[in-house]
């Protein structure tokens, strides 16, 4: 290896020229395949995996990024490291192309992922491909489907008629994104609701411990993600009041039984009984309750749309004054919700206020508010003191909660109760490109699961769907089957599952994606599982995050994996920003142009004066940073960027622009600054190789036998002047520093600023002497180690010169004798006045800094006679009293 170390870093830094070179390295020496069962500290560091949509955009660079500048910081800290890469490869988005190019959804997505690797594979991120993995193989969803038929026969998963849309003209059910302005996508047709059985997940088995586990993540999650789960849970406590009547009894749910004696009416959800028992003689009614039911069903369109009712003309008796209440129908009522009633209390609910004011209802206030509350104007929905409530006068929330238990409990009329917000989830869709939903329809025996030893059900990959309905529910050769209990002829279920089901377990099945035994070898799973580090956009802070829970504690429940959560450590990336322009045409829409298509002015601080067109020279508006999309236009190619200035560039550039979690504002000058940077470092090295001094065969014992023991002071027999004790101090501060900030901050914009400023320090060092050439190696090692995680291709070449393998070679230790300040800066006061100051070694004695401090000119001419008092503060300052 000494060659190596005599050989000559080319002059100019060419990434291109050494990328390829460097990947095609790690891929011959399999650098980055984990053992499937570890020795030693190790780590699993699991990136978010793509939908192979066709090309990455700059939302994936910057989560692969930020994962892999994590896995090879552990890895050179002497870690074991599994960094697992994968495809979520079912999905809409291929029944479209196939659509629109008449190609096969299996075609396109395995060109797609082809594609897509390749582009993975030049950012060099230290992958282990051994393990890839793409949900749309019979490998692996047949272990989806196993776990779907142990769930269904443990009754976790159940079967029920849900609404779905109806595109009448396609014949077909259209996933929501589907749904344009009312319309279907493709046929313009106005969408109906209808009414099918699908399969669900008893997620609300769980919800309670998905919400209590939570509190276990507090050190590793980011605060705002718990909050949003809880949020999503939505654990109320409240109590089921029963409101007795001739048409049959009403119960609802509410969190604030304490109003009770201020309600002045009942609403109920269009879908009630009591809503469809008076619409029977009441054809308005029936209309409205039609009209409710067309409506969105997303909760948060209903709390904004306007309020709207009819009354039923039924009346339900309250609970504890006997009075008549008129019962409602409702639209800001959920069917879904408690038991689909509410009893309303305008006075302290702001829905029911709108709706009382709307329809002329009594508001009756029951609660006390302060002083300055207007509450003709208002609801007022804080807890409080109770008034007009009768034998309830006085009491607080807790103390009517028990009053009204004892009063109206052995009545039946009242119950304690916890209520979630969390749905169970749906899992049928009516698509062609999913996991195959494991079940067989019998006439005889109805659902049957299908056997064991028949699964995988197999997706046949050779369809073209056209748009119209699931093309499996056309193939007789799919959906003929034969009833597995009663041997009769029956027919497959052609829905297949949510592709959210695939994406619940995929970090699990890296621990052993080949093997054939179940979801996951247990062993294996015993070695790497939970992920220790996530890192994903905080899109999927709710869904995705809430699902993959929920399913490590299926698999634990079904004794696959230990545990009770799979993800240790989150880490929520910002999204990416780019400016965007636009002109308006006749019509007045906005049409919106690339950035890369525009030329812009900019003043001295980088701000854009004015844009142009490229193509016509003439101006375009400009729209400000929005996050990069389709929709405006603003999206700028990595691929471009790599092809440009190299992956190092393109990493470099990503983590120093911003805080991980924070947004990031494209810009092109920040990429060149990080090319720059690069650059320099590139001739930093070079420069050092080239020395007169780099002939000396010691120098090169340094690095190959005493590094990384830092035992620099071993090879320098010499004392070390204060440049070198300087430039040893930096270098050794700044690897403390990258360590804290990568592992305990994951703060790594402020790591590179640190290199950068080493960087500095080593250009302003002169080398005279072979000491000083040795001071000058060791810095420019450990900047080349501690950036190897963000530029590793450049590292991995730099560092071959100084003989050291990237791969095999270790995070520098921390020197602590180089920490150690060698002079300190020490203020002179006359009087107490600043007078001047010193820079005085640190082990100077306190006669020494007075006398040092007497000798300074500047300090001389206030010594007007012999001193009184002489004060020495240590390390700080020297106050002479004339
Ligand atoms: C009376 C009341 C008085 C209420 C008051 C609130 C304030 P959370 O906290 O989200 O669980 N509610 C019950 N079932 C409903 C349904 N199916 N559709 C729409 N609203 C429903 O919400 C619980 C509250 O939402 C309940 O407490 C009920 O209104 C309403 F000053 O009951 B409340
Ligand atoms: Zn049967």
């Amino acid at each position: 290896m000494t060659d190596a170390a005599s050989a000559i870093a080319p002059t100019d830094y060419q990434p291109a020229a050494i990328e390829p070179s460097v990947q095609a390295d790690w891929h011959a020496r399999q650098c980055f395949a984990a053992p499937d069962q570890p020795t030693g500290p190790h780590r699993y560091v699991l990136s978010m995996f793509p939908y192979p949509s066709g090309k990455l955009h700059m939302g994936h660079v910057r989560n692969y990024t930020i994962g892999d500048v994590m896995s090879r910081f552990y890895r050179l800290k002497g870690e074991n490291v599994m960094q697992p890469m994968g495809w979520d490869a079912f999905g809409l988005p291929a029944e479209n192309a196939a659509i629109a190019h008449n190609v096969a959804p299996a075609k396109w997505t395995f060109e797609n992922i082809d594609y897509m690797r390749n582009q993975l594979k030049s950012l060099g991120l230290a992958v282990d491909w051994n393990r890839e993995v793409a949900t749309c193989t019979p490998e692996y969803y047949r272990w989806e489907q196993w776990l779907f038929v142990q769930l269904y026969k443990k009754g976790l998963i159940y079967r029920k008629l849900s609404t779905v849309n109806w595109d009448p003209i396609d014949q077909t059910v259209l996933a929501n994104e589907q749904v344009i302005d009312g319309r279907g996508w493709r046929s313009g047709a106005l969408v109906e609701k209808r009414d099918i059985p699908m399969y669900y997940f008893r997620i609300t088995d769980y919800a309670q411990e998905l919400l209590d586990d939570l509190d276990t993540l507090a050190d590793g999650w980011p605060q705002q993600v718990i909050a949003m789960q809880k949020n999503w849970i939505g654990r109320s406590t409240g109590m089921d009041i029963t409101f007795p009547s001739v048409h049959g009894d009403l119960t609802v749910f509410t969190t604030r039984p304490d109003t009770l004696m201020g309600v002045t009416y009942v609403a109920v959800a269009a879908e009630h009984p009591l809503a469809i028992q008076a619409s029977s003689n009441n054809p308005a009614l029936k209309a409205f309750c039609d009209e409710c039911r067309m409506g969105s069903v997303a909760e948060a369109d209903v709390a904004t749309a306007d309020k709207k009712g009819m009354a039923t003309g039924l009346f339900v008796q309250h609970p504890v004054t006997g009075e008549d209440l008129p019962v409602w129908v409702a639209n800001y009522v959920l069917m879904t919700y408690g038991s689909g009633a509410v009893m309303a209390v305008a006075a302290h609910d702001e829905r029911d206020f709108e709706f009382a004011q709307q329809y002329n209802l009594p508001i009756k206030q029951v609660i006390a508010t302060p002083d300055d509350f207007d509450i003709s104007t208002t609801a007022y929905t804080e807890r409080g003191i109770l008034i007009n409530s009768g034998e309830f006068d006085g009491l607080d929330f807790d103390g009517v909660f028990a009053a009204l238990e004892a009063k109206l409990a052995p009545k039946g009329q009242a119950t304690a109760k916890v209520q979630f917000r969390l749905r169970d989830w749906g899992v049928s869709r009516q698509r062609y490109w999913g996991c195959p939903i494991p079940m067989i329809n019998c006439d005889a025996c109805g659902q049957v699961p299908v056997p064991e030893d028949q699964l995988p059900v197999v997706l046949p990959t050779d369809v073209v769907p056209d748009g119209s309905g699931n093309p499996l529910a056309k193939m007789p050769s799919f959906y003929e089957t034969t009833c597995p209990s009663c041997a009769a002829p029956a027919r497959r279920e052609t829905d297949t599952l949510d592709t959210f089901v695939e994406s619940s377990w995929y970090y699990a099945r890296y621990a052993s994606p080949q093997y054939q035994g179940g979801m996951v070898d247990p062993a294996a799973a015993q070695s790497w599982l939970p992920v220790d580090q996530y890192v994903g956009g905080v899109e999927h802070a709710i869904l995705h995050l809430l699902y993959a829970r929920f399913f490590h504690k299926l698999m634990r429940d079904e004794g696959v994996v230990q545990g009770n959560e799979p993800f240790k450590r989150l880490l929520t990336q910002g999204m990416v920003l780019a400016d965007t322009f636009y002109r308006t045409n006749d019509a007045g829409k906005k049409i919106w142009f690339n950035p890369a298509d525009v030329e812009l002015d900019k003043d001295e601080k980088s701000r854009i004066l004015a844009a142009r067109l490229k193509s016509d020279g003439q101006p375009v508006e400009i729209g400000g940073m929005e996050k990069m999309s389709k929709s405006k236009n603003n999206g700028v190619d990595p691929q471009a960027i790599i092809d440009q200035y190299g992956a190092d560039t393109a990493r470099v550039f990503m983590m120093f622009a911003a805080p991980p979690d924070q947004s990031l504002e494209w810009s092109d000058a920040g990429v060149e600054g990080a090319h720059r940077f690069l650059k320099r470092v590139w001739r930093q090295v070079n420069k050092h190789l080239s020395s007169e001094f780099s002939t000396q065969k010691n120098v090169f014992r340094f690095s190959q036998e005493l590094f990384p023991s830092t035992l620099l002071s071993a090879f320098v027999s010499k004392d070390l002047t204060t440049d070198d004790k300087d430039l040893r101090r930096k270098t050794h501060e700044t690897i403390a520093k990258i360590e804290s900030d990568i592992h305990d901050r994951q703060s790594f914009n402020t790591a590179i600023a640190a290199l950068m400023e080493l960087s500095n320090a080593i250009g302003k060092f002169e080398v005279r002497n072979l000491t000083n050439y040795a001071v000058e190696r060791e810095a420019l090692i450990c900047l080349l180690i501690s950036l190897s995680p963000f530029a590793p291709h450049m590292a991995q070449t730099l560092l071959h010169h100084f003989d050291i393998d990237l791969i095999s070679t270790t995070f520098p230790a921390v020197d602590p004798s180089a920490l150690v300040k060698s002079t300190q800066t020490i203020v002179v006061q006359v009087n107490g006045k600043r007078r001047g100051q010193l820079d005085a070694p640190v082990e100077s004695s306190e006669d020494e800094l007075k006398a040092m401090a007497k000798a300074l000119p500047e300090v001389q001419a206030f010594l007007t006679g012999p001193t009184k008092k002489e004060i020495v503060v240590k390390n700080k300052l020297v106050n002479l009293v004339v």
